[in-house]
């Protein structure tokens, strides 16, 4: 690889992905590979964390990997593959959580979150997935990392380990850095919107999947929670109107003032359609090109299959290095 700065991402294959996964995370992602190095990784082993069936995981896995190249990932510039394919992620991670507090992951609010949410399985796995997320990261020794706003304190946490262990063994990580959107780092359910718009979220009208046709995508916008004034425009506790102008905004490219004076004497039911259209029309070639891949299974498989060879054949030169640092005897 060129000697450019690394980048490094991932998403969970818990359900096809959101709007919110789209606009917050994925949709930046095809943007960077032409200035950067890129690695992406479909992250099955942290979806286990919760509940799955076997045959369901199995099938969101190939579909997310299928998606990620119809968000415009493309293999031949970046490395992307699925998680539980590279050895080297959970093998770093068991010394990285050798140097992380117990203190400081109970203080990890989605801990906290999916603890209660799934309060009949709070496994160690959903204790210590910030760690295999630092090692994600760091088995890469990556410089930034895209993620929504809601990722950003399992990032200073990868940070913290980093520096923990430069500490103790000398310096040899990089400290990562996040890469946040400044539009769209939060998107909120349509129908509460003080809450993350999320793949998990029990009713259906709360959540645009990037694949729902456009019939349902309308639909659901139409049934939006707005709030009982009738101006549109972005104001302290208009979450409701301030999501969906988010929304419009990222994926027709206009600011806030242009939504403001487009809509200007027309009433939220106008809006609310002209906001589904958009989003729509926009996801129409994604769910175009989801469907040819999707359809084309064995390049899928020889796509993933090259980017886990690559994937292991850069973490494991770091990997090995970490292995000699905390004084694990040589194999060979
Ligand atoms: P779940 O609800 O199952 O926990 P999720 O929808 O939060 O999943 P993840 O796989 O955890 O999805 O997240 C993938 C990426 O999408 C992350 O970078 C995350 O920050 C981003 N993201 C998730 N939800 C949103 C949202 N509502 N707005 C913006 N970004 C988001
Ligand atoms: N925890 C992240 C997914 C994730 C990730 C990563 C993101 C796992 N490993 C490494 C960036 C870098 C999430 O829930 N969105």
């Amino acid at each position: 690889m060129e000697d450019k700065k690394l980048i490094f991402s991932g998403i969970q294959p818990t359900g096809t992905f959101t709007l919110g996964n789209y606009i917050g995370a994925v949709r930046n992602w095809a943007p960077l590979q032409d200035e950067y190095n890129c690695i992406y990784c479909v992250v099955d082993m942290h979806a286990i964390t919760v509940r799955q069936d076997p045959v369901k995981l199995r099938q969101n896995t190939l579909n997310s990997y299928a998606l990620l190249m119809a968000c415009g990932i493309d293999v031949e510039k970046s490395i992307l593959f699925i998680q539980s394919h590279v050895k080297t992620h959970a093998e770093l991670s068991w010394i990285l959580g050798c140097n992380t507090q117990f203190g400081e992951l109970s203080r990890m609010t989605q801990f906290k979150d999916k603890s209660q949410k799934h309060a009949d399985d709070v496994n160690s796995g959903l204790f210590t997935y910030p760690v295999l997320m630092a090692a994600d990261i760091l088995a890469y020794n990556a410089d930034l990392v895209p993620v929504g706003v809601d990722q950003k304190q399992h990032l200073e946490l990868a940070r913290n380990i980093a520096q923990r262990f430069n500490q103790r063994y000398g310096d040899f990580f990089k400290l990562p850095e996040p890469y946040i959107a400044e539009i769209g780092a939060k998107v909120m359910s349509l129908q509460d919107p003080t809450k993350k718009m999320s793949k998990s979220d029990e009713n259906p009208n709360s959540v645009i999947l990037i694949l729902d046709d456009k019939d349902t995508i309308i639909r659901k916008f139409k049934r939006a929670v707005t709030d009982s004034e009738t101006e549109i425009c972005y104001r302290d506790g208009k979450d409701g109107i301030n999501n969906l102008m988010t929304i419009y905004s990222s994926v027709t490219g206009k600011n806030f003032a242009e939504i403001e004076s487009e809509f200007a004497g027309k009433g939220y039911g106008d809006f609310k359609l002209a906001v589904g259209e958009a989003v729509a029309d926009h996801l129409e070639p994604v769910r175009n090109e989801f469907a040819r891949l999707s359809a084309d299974k064995a390049y899928l498989k020889k796509c993933y299959t090259e980017g886990a060879e690559k994937a292991l054949r850069y973490s494991q030169r770091i990997v090995s290095k970490v292995y000699r640092k905390v004084g694990f005897v040589d194999r060979t």
